[in-house]
């Protein structure tokens, strides 16, 4: 059975989420990365870069949820686009992961969690975030999913980011970009995402923010 190292935060819902919409059968390892599990032995053979998720089918172990993604749909043959629409998919794929998704977990960095506050940084990673937001928008306008006119792996790895946008924007989250919005709507209202909240929801883990999370998540401030 397929394994997949989590945990509810952005970047392992994206496979969660394509997991559920192929109802596949998985076992969710869960990787307290607040206590420091990423750092153990066992999970850096897995992954090197000691961050979820991971994905191991059988004797195969993919590591970075864009990986995964790509890996599966190339597996399943789903949910990457019609062949005219493969290049769409695969740009506004990496555009979310190399794009929308790093920026936003700077933002968090230093929105939240830097030990000192930093204005400038603070404000370049909201305002890349914001680009990224306003880009996807004006995509979203003309189109009715991320990579084109099916839903695919774009939106998936759009959604994970996605759904922790109140924590980056604020309370106004997505509501200034309506078309992102709609999206966001739409997918968080299929039944794979409700089962994938409710995975997020269910799983426990540790949620201080205290001196051992700080030295599990940034260990190479110390
Ligand atoms: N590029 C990677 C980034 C993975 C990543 O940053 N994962 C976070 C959770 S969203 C993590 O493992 N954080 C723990 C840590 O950085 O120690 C991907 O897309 O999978």
């Amino acid at each position: 059975m397929l394994e997949l190292y989590f945990h509810p935060s952005p970047n392992p819902l994206k496979v969660a989420l394509y997991l559920e919409e192929v109802q596949s059968k998985y076992e969710l390892k869960i990787v307290d990365t607040f206590r420091g599990d990423q750092h153990e032995a066992e999970f850096l053979a897995l992954n090197p870069n000691a961050k979820v998720p991971v994905l191991v089918d059988g004797d195969t172990t993919v590591f970075d949820s864009a990986a995964i993604l790509l890996y599966l749909a190339d597996r399943d043959q789903r949910f990457i686009g019609t062949r005219a629409e493969r290049a769409s998919v695969l740009s506004w794929l990496m555009f979310i992961s190399t794009g929308l998704s790093p920026f936003s977990g700077q933002a968090v960095h230093f929105l939240h969690h830097a030990a000192e506050k930093l204005p400038y940084a603070q404000r370049r990673y909201l305002k890349e975030v914001e680009r990224h937001y306003r880009i996807l928008d004006r995509r979203l306008a003309s189109s009715p999913y991320v990579g084109g006119s099916n839903y695919s792996i774009a939106d998936m790895a759009a959604w994970g980011w996605m759904s922790f946008a109140h924590y980056i924007l604020g309370e106004a989250g997505l509501s200034s970009y309506p078309n992102v919005n709609r999206l966001y709507t739409e997918i968080s209202s299929r039944s794979a995402a409700q089962r994938v909240q409710a995975i997020r929801q269910a799983t426990a883990v540790k949620t201080d923010f205290d001196e051992e999370t700080r030295r599990s998540l940034f260990p190479t401030n110390y």
